[in-house]
């Protein structure tokens, strides 16, 4: 089957349409954390590389071996590692392709997780990072060296919402240095609103307790890139150094969750909007974050390199203090972090999230980040308006 021609509402139901000796048309679950060898022989190749086939569950397990090969396929790209989470996925990607003295250049605005790492973890192990606004070119060009081995940034920023040009600063990067690995973290977009892998990126990074598995059950993470870079995260990054395995019952969910995915970002994309509109009208507000307003600094580079503007808004109110009674008072908007999932999440990164990271990270702490759900809209709407009622008094 032509797997690769196929659209990626095709793709997310089907994968690469491996069926299993007994028909099942669901992917089975293999509980299980070892496989017998036909002999010794078989043993030792397999260990040596000699021959495919499982060996142990951390090295390879057949349920989740077929989702890392559907994630691989939407993001165009030639293999993909499943981890027990995205911070599990970051970190070892990151400390399989740095080493003591290397140089990285990472965006400034990261998921707190992300910003310690880069902050406080690496430099104890002599990697340091120059932390810029990517969406400026001009510290783009300033910050990459030929010796830069790294630059990390979000497609999507967490919780700016500031949109990186992927293609330019991958271009810029890759002419500096042919060997500088360009690392995108997909979560907030997902590979149906951009791939950045075909847009000159060498590796993406997923947090797939968001929109991959969609459903608020599961935590996980992915790493994607070219077969070269990708056996490094797996035998370095996974096997010896993280050891943070997916195991078969997640894949199993994120396998099933990921068949609506294409349904799900429709329908978020369109809440979202609605949502936002709601929000660059409303009296209460003082500032909107969504790419998909004309008045969004990004808004150009979004529209060129994203097939939509995702699920997630932030926006910011008057005071601090206003921002925490509008989160005390949402009924139906549920005060969590988190994003991606079928409920709408409310949260304040400058409290919770981002606690760490604020200030360097360059927002407000009067900002709040919605991550827009499936409910009616109005009815998002009508809990947001009457939380910024409450909150006046
Ligand atoms: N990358 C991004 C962009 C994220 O938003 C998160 C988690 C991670 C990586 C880490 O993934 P995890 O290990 O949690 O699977 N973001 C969260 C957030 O914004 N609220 O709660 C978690």
């Amino acid at each position: 089957m032509a797997q690769k021609t196929y659209a990626p509402a095709t793709v997310v139901v089907h994968g690469n349409h491996v069926h299993n000796d007994f028909g099942a048309l669901s992917t089975p679950i293999f509980q299980t954390s070892t496989f017998v060898f036909d002999s010794a022989e078989q043993g030792g190749r397999r260990f040596a590389g000699q021959e495919s086939g499982f060996i142990y569950s951390r090295l390879g397990n057949p349920t989740t071996s077929q989702l890392e090969q559907k994630i691989a396929l939407l993001e165009g790209g030639e293999d993909c590692t499943a981890f027990s989470s995205g911070m599990g996925a970051i970190s070892a990607t990151l400390l399989s392709l740095l080493s003591c003295g290397d140089h990285l250049v990472a965006d400034k605005t990261l998921y707190g997780c992300t910003f310690a790492l880069i902050h406080e973890t690496l430099p104890r192990f002599g990697i340091h990072a120059d932390c810029i606004d990517m969406t400026d070119m001009a510290q783009v060009k300033a910050a990459i060296r030929p010796d830069t081995k790294v630059v990390y940034f979000e497609a999507i920023a967490n919780p700016s919402m500031k949109v990186t040009d992927i293609a330019a600063v991958a271009d810029y990067a890759h002419a500096q240095n042919p060997d500088c690995i360009v690392i995108v973290d997909n979560t907030f977009a997902t590979p149906l609103l951009v791939q950045p892998l075909k847009l000159g990126a060498d590796v993406v990074v997923h947090s797939a307790t968001k929109y991959l598995n969609g459903h608020g059950d599961v935590v996980a993470g992915f790493s994607v890139a070219r077969k070269e870079i990708m056996d490094k995260i797996r035998m370095i990054g996974l096997k010896d150094i993280t050891g943070a395995v997916l195991g078969p019952q997640e894949a199993f969910l994120i396998l099933r969750g990921l068949k609506t995915l294409k349904v799900h970002m429709d329908a978020v994309c369109a809440n979202t909007q609605k949502v936002v509109d709601f929000l660059a009208g409303s009296k209460y507000v003082q500032k909107v974050f969504y790419p998909g307003l004309e008045n969004h600094p990004d808004h150009t580079v979004a529209t060129r390199e994203m097939t939509r503007f995702g699920g997630v808004v932030s926006f910011e109110m008057g005071s601090f203090e206003e921002a925490k009674k509008v989160l005390n008072h949402v009924h139906l908007c549920a005060l969590a972090v988190s994003l991606g999932d079928c409920e709408t999440l409310i949260q304040h990164p400058a409290s919770m999230t981002h606690s760490m990271c604020t200030k360097a990270a360059g927002f407000s702490d009067r900002l709040i980040r919605l991550a827009v759900g499936l409910e009616d809209p109005d009815d998002i709407i009508a809990d947001l308006q009457q939380a910024f009622e409450a909150a006046q008094n």
